[in-house]
């Protein structure tokens, strides 16, 4: 199973250990493209050493996200890059999972959380300490759709 994670880059590097655990996860599950978005060494202006260029990151980006079977995204610092994925991964009738932290302090935006519909496109609220049963829980769900 090809999996593409998707969390803040340029808009914040704060949850940057959450992202570590959900990959970790995710890898149980089969190949994650977006590895590196987990990456320590990843700073928050999107780079690490290499240089791709924008373009070439956006193309080679959408073009993981349509090889994907399943699109796990963590939605709780806000990024642009995230929600442009998860709109164009809805346009491509992917699986989706977003996961959001309500200890955050923050409210999710409308046009993620009312994306929601619990099947295509599932957001879930989560603490921290439960993210590993929280993907193992739609992993299982997802084997029996
Ligand atoms: O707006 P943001 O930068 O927060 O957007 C983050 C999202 O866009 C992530 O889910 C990534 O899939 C994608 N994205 C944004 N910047 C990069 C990037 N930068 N590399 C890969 N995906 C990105 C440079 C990385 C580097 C190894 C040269």
């Amino acid at each position: 199973m090809k999996v593409y994670f998707c969390g803040s880059i340029r808009g914040g590097r704060q949850d940057v250990h959450v992202y570590q655990r959900i990959v970790h996860k995710l890898q149980s599950y089969g190949s994650v493209l977006t590895e590196h978005v987990s990456s320590a060494e990843l700073n928050d202006r999107g780079e690490n050493g290499a240089v791709a260029g924008d373009k070439g990151i956006h193309d080679r980006d959408v073009d993981w996200l349509r090889q994907s079977d399943v699109v796990v995204a963590e939605v709780t610092q806000p990024s642009l890059g995230v929600g442009y994925e998860l709109g164009r991964a809805v346009d491509m009738k992917k699986k989706i999972l977003c996961l959001f932290r309500p200890s955050s302090g923050r409210t999710l935006s409308a046009m993620i959380r009312g994306a929601a519909d619990g099947e295509q496109f599932v957001v879930t609220d989560y603490t921290e300490d439960e993210v590993e049963k929280v993907l193992e829980d739609f992993f299982i769900s997802l084997k029996q759709s």
